[in-house]
């Protein structure tokens, strides 16, 4: 029986510390596998935090590891105090975290509140309607004048992130369950002050357990609408989560949960996720004041090349659109709360070959300069694991090397509803999260170090070029410049705390902006194109005298920026 270690004294982490953290995240399915079974897991992961420390970042974001039927890679839990055999035991989970900490390395979990699996023994006691756990779930009755069962009986036309319908028959009980993702992920009925008190003895569990904080996996719909938990259908199909997000208890239920956990008390770090969310819900909810969470994920920037509430419809990215949404963030947090700053997690493709360039010429100077900008920014940078190698998207030419839940259900709607398997099939090359989830390409060999088994993910056949072996030894890869990143925001308060302000923002290639904290002004000019630019020097602060703190090529031409290349620049 694991004895369970007393939580870290807040006075390990000091109050903000996760202000000047770089945190990476790890998927732990496709990290590195240590048993042969083709795949990753919790001793893979400690196997490598040699790595991660020499990379330099402080924090590790694991997402899920708890047991889950697996229907959404882990995001449905069965049991959030226990690890599925597939990544290992609780006892692998305690030595990652001793080791992690005997490194400096902050650990974060990911918790995933807003549904569980529909195998999870609360969901399996609320399927009885007679359970004092029924009212623990949202279960409703068919849609009046409609034979429970039958096409069109849902209560409302919402559908899933994932299925046709956000509604699911039970028929033992005769009604509909609430599953906004899946049926395999039954939303849980926050409003129910149980459902909240057994949330909170999980998290304090892992509190006491060590871990240094959550990330909260779809926060903002633990609040569902008015219309809904007063009994009443939708009103229009969930179109995208913007319909059911940030409901009128989402402050009540974060700052009660802040207080019950003691996540402000103890220092931790949360991260609320928070899809179809807006800068004035962030401006709140980050609000030291309000003690609800210290950052949150928004999605904003990461929906610019896709049709509103469907990113499969894809629209060309222009940069001033990208550029200006962050420093909408920048300016709405600058003076209250704080920001998250990521292009890359678990759920998104590379971001080397959507927001860069990721051909053989220009895949490491892009992977570069898109760091240079995300890293220079104010707030929480967060690495996804192989965004420091620059990892691609991974060729994908047919539905049947598709494995995500949302690659494969929107390849059945949208086929179904007419469209092309061409035109499907290059929605997913551009968007399908699978890209995100081969595995990390550790060096040239077989199954690039991933496992000495099969794979259960196709490693990127790019590895034998692109690989972690490769980039630690060359000062010009990638990786080293992440640790350079890193280290400069470890060295420099004018990088963590310095005011942003945005400079030419409708320039569709150069990417400009300043960070000043007292008389320290720094300048990020970066070129987001394939092609040399000029930079209009008359448009730019005062560049004589500038002194280049970290640049991605050697020195250039210092009125035209190579492709793809990024200077940081001390002013005079
Ligand atoms: O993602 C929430 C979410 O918004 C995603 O559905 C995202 O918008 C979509 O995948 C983009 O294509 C979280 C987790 O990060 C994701 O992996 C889970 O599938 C989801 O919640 C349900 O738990
Ligand atoms: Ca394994």
């Amino acid at each position: 029986m694991t004895t369970v270690p007393t939580s870290i004294a807040p006075a390990s982490r000091p109050d903000g510390w996760w202000r000047s953290a770089v945190v990476y995240q790890i998927y732990p399915r496709s990290f590195q596998d240590s048993n042969g079974d083709g795949i990753g897991d919790l001793p893979g992961i400690t196997s490598r935090l040699d790595y991660l420390a020499e990379l330099g970042v402080d924090v590790l974001w694991l997402s899920p590891v708890y047991r889950s039927p697996q229907v959404d890679n882990g995001y449905d839990i069965s049991d959030y105090q226990d690890v599925d055999p597939l990544f290992g035991t609780l006892d692998d989970l305690d030595e990652l975290l001793a080791e992690a900490h005997r490194r400096g390395l902050a650990v974060v979990m990911d918790l995933v509140v807003n549904h569980t699996s529909d195998q999870h023994p609360w969901f399996v006691e609320s399927r009885d309607p007679a359970s004092p756990k029924r009212d623990w779930y949202y279960w409703r009755q068919a849609r009046p004048g409609h034979l429970p069962g039958t096409p069109g009986a849902e209560p409302d036309g919402s559908h899933a992130a994932f299925a046709p319908s956000a509604w699911t028959f039970d028929p033992a009980s005769g009604e509909y369950y609430l599953g906004i993702f899946s049926p395999g992920q039954p939303d849980l009925n926050w409003e129910n002050p149980e459902v909240r008190r057994a949330v909170h003895d999980m998290m304090r569990w892992w509190v006491a357990r060590g871990v240094d904080g959550f990330r909260m996996d779809v926060i903002n719909l633990i609040s569902k609408p008015a219309q809904l938990t007063s009994g009443k259908p939708l009103e229009a199909a969930a179109s995208g989560f913007e319909a059911i997000a940030n409901g009128p208890r989402l402050d009540e239920f974060l700052a009660e949960m802040n207080r019950e956990v003691g996540l402000d008390a103890l220092h931790l770090l949360t991260v609320g996720e928070m899809p179809g969310s807006t800068l004035e819900v962030a401006q709140r909810v980050t609000d030291p004041e309000r003690h609800e969470l210290t950052m949150v994920f928004t999605f904003e920037h990461m929906d610019l090349d896709g049709a509103p509430g469907n990113k499969w419809s894809l629209v060309p990215l222009q940069l001033p659109r990208l550029k200006q949404n962050l420093a909408l963030w920048q300016d709405g947090l600058a003076d209250t709360g704080w920001n998250s700053l990521y292009f890359d997690n678990h759920d998104q493709p590379r971001a080397v070959s959507r927001f860069g360039d990721d051909s053989p010429e220009h895949r490491v100077a892009s992977a570069k300069t898109l760091a240079t900008v995300l890293h220079l920014h104010r707030g929480t940078p967060y690495v996804y694991q192989g965004e420091e190698l620059g990892m691609t998207n991974a060729p994908l030419t047919a539905i049947d090397q598709y494995l995500d839940v949302e690659s494969l259900n929107y390849h059945a709607l949208a086929t179904a509803g007419g469209l092309s398997e061409g035109d499907v099939l290059a929605s997913l090359a551009a968007k399908s999260r699978d890209h995100a989830r081969t595995p990390v390409q550790w060096d040239d060999g077989a199954h690039a170090g991933f496992t000495t088994g099969t794979p259960w993910c196709a490693v990127n056949p790019n590895h034998t070029t692109i690989n972690a072996e490769a980039a630690r030894h060359d000062p010009a890869s990638v990786f080293a410049h992440f640790q350079r990143l890193i280290r400069l925001r470890h060295e420099n308060e004018v990088v963590r705390e310095g005011r942003f302000r945005l400079l030419l923002p409708e320039h569709d290639r150069l990417w400009a902006f300043t960070r000043t904290l007292a008389d320290q002004v720094l300048l990020v000019v970066a070129n987001c194109w394939s092609e040399p630019t000029e930079i209009p020097i008359d448009e730019l602060p005062l560049l004589d005298g500038a002194a280049l703190v970290l640049g991605t090529h050697d020195e250039g031409s210092p009125t035209v920026l190579a492709p793809w290349e990024s200077r940081i620049l001390l002013l005079p």
